[in-house]
């Protein structure tokens, strides 16, 4: 059966691979299943025939069969769960790798999208200057506690899972923040994940939907 996802037919991040389709795309490209992506303007984001597959009028999603699956970090645990290769057999070490996946989600996440909302809707406010450093600082606290954690390891857990798929997209997201730099051994970690075969298929495939040939 194929499956389908949504991704912005423009996005924002002007193909940098930083929108909730390419965690989506990137674990579809470990496990490797083929994928068909239907682009949506933020028009159609909004019209019922899209609300009816993801509630909230955002992408991604993702549709297998009679099966519609909304919101990223479910749609990786749902690839995950079917197929070999982005979570342990194990019990224990699969309990553990998706406590990675909550924790990039719920815990490292936060911090760091209210940070780059502030600097997009808040920047020409009067309490920006202020504002920032204590954002910067949340953000840095979580970097600080994941750099203690990660050590030396290549990745979270053992072998590469989608606990380091999610984590390493959540930390992407503060490119060109200044803030990831500061931590050798997490910027090490992004490039690893950057540089595996999946990763890459994944992001051309996005890269290519903003040049306007994918
Ligand atoms: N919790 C949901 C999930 O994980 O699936 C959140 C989905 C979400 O935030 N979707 C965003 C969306 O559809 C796109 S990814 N927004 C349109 C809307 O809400 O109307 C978030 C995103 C957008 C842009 C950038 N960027 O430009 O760098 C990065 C991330």
């Amino acid at each position: 059966m194929t499956i389908t996802i949504t991704a912005f037919a423009q996005s924002p991040d002007r193909g940098r691979g930083l929108a909730r389709d390419m965690p989506v795309r990137w674990a579809l490209e470990e496990v490797g299943e083929p994928y068909a992506v239907r682009l949506v303007s933020f028009d159609a984001m909004k019209e019922p025939a899209h609300l009816e597959r993801q509630p909230f009028g955002q992408i991604p999603t993702f549709e297998e069969g009679d099966l519609v699956l909304f919101e990223s970090g479910a749609i990786v645990f749902h690839i995950a769960e079917r197929h070999l290769g982005l979570l342990p057999t194990e019990a224990d070490a699969r309990a553990r790798a998706v406590t990675w996946m909550f924790a990039a989600l719920g815990t490292v996440e936060p911090p760091i999208v209210e940070r780059s909302m502030a600097t997009i809707v808040e920047r020409d406010r009067s309490w920006y200057a202020e504002r920032l450093p204590m954002l910067d600082d949340r953000v840095r606290t979580r970097l600080e506690q994941l750099s203690r954690r990660l050590g030396d390891a290549e990745w979270l857990d053992g072998a590469f899972s989608a606990g380091d798929l999610l984590m390493i997209a959540v930390l992407r997201r503060l490119k060109g923040a200044g803030l990831l730099e500061a931590f050798a051994n997490l910027s090490a970690y992004v490039a690893r994940g950057e540089a595996r075969p999946a990763f890459k298929r994944a992001f051309e495939a996005q890269l290519a939907v903003f040049r306007g040939d994918g």
